[in-house]
């Protein structure tokens, strides 16, 4: 057997869209605004950011990219966000993580209105994230859910289990998918760098979620026939031919491919996703600023 590949691409490219005769639809009442807010030049956070703003453009999304280098001040950019919590254009603003050492990110994240915060970072936003309240849920949790949804997936009852507890993805996500809610009503059991079993768990996995951030960590071996994998890892590999950076999954495809019923690629999988949910969150936000939602 061969598994059924997830393509976030096909998938994002059909919720682009919807958002971009949203966007159009809204045209007379808002336009909504996004700024990318970019400190050092990591070349992944570079090419994640110049996506983000391409996206925003195609769908008629009025986007600033700002760079700032990587010796900013922890308090220039903290004014900076406070210059675009008051700037009337401006519904989203996303500071793209890592930060370099020097600024203490919790701080910044912190700083950006919460009603702006489309990324789903800021504390008010997580908690009511937690607690199932309306907010800007984090844009790569969100991501894999609708992907699960869009390619029906059915997660009710299911067991689900999450590798990596980051606050980016594997905390959200395992949090979303127990909830009553699309996409959720999951057995969930988070595994990280201290579980003492792995394979317990991945074995027995009907949805098994990979954000670990190492390349080819999880093998055939690892997994149960007709799993549902979700490869969240983006990591470089190397360099190809034609001088791109080679990119690999958390998962090692080609030996997992055969005993899963679906799985997602890298490139190609969750990370479109990831791009189109902040966009969804940037128009919504933009309704909301102007009482349209
Ligand atoms: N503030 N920081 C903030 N918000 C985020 O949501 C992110 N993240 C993560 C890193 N830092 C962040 C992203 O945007 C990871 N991430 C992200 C976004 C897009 C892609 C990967 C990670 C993506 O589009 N990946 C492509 C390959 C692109 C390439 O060639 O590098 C893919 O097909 O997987």
């Amino acid at each position: 057997m061969s598994a059924k590949i997830i393509s976030g691409t096909e998938t994002a490219k059909a919720i682009k869209e919807e958002l971009k005769k949203e966007v159009a639809a809204l045209a007379d009442k808002v336009v909504p605004g996004l700024v990318t807010i970019l400190v050092g030049e990591d070349p992944a956070s570079q090419s994640y950011v110049a996506a983000k703003n391409k996206t925003a453009h195609a769908l008629g999304i009025h986007s600033e990219q700002k760079t700032l280098d990587a010796e900013t001040s922890e308090e220039d950019l903290l004014a900076l966000v406070e210059k675009y919590n008051n700037d009337e254009k401006i519904h989203g603003i996303l500071v793209q993580l890592p930060l370099p050492k020097h600024i203490d990110e919790a701080k910044v994240l912190n700083a950006i209105n919460p009603d702006k915060d489309v990324d789903g970072f800021h504390p008010v936003n997580v908690g009511r994230m937690v607690l199932g309240e309306q907010c800007f849920l984090p844009c790569t949790p969100h991501g894999v859910l609708e992907l699960l949804a869009r390619s029906g997936v059915e997660t009710s009852g299911a067991e689900v289990v999450v590798v990596g507890r980051s606050n980016i993805v594997g905390k959200p996500v395992a949090n979303l998918m127990l909830q009553k809610r699309e996409a959720g009503n999951a057995t969930v059991t988070l595994c990280h760098t201290r579980t003492k079993d792995m394979d317990f768990h991945t074995k027995r996995a009907d949805i098994l979620i990979v954000a670990a951030g190492v390349a080819n960590m999880i093998k055939a071996d690892q997994v149960k026939e007709g799993v549902v994998v979700i490869d969240v890892g983006v990591n470089r590999i190397g360099v190809t031919e034609s001088g791109k950076a080679k990119l690999a999954g958390d998962v090692e495809f080609e030996s997992v491919k055969e005993k899963a019923a679906a799985i997602t690629p890298v490139p190609g999988g969750v990370g479109p996703m990831t791009i189109t949910m902040l966009m969804k969150n940037t128009v919504q936000s933009a309704k909301q600023f102007a009482g349209l939602a």
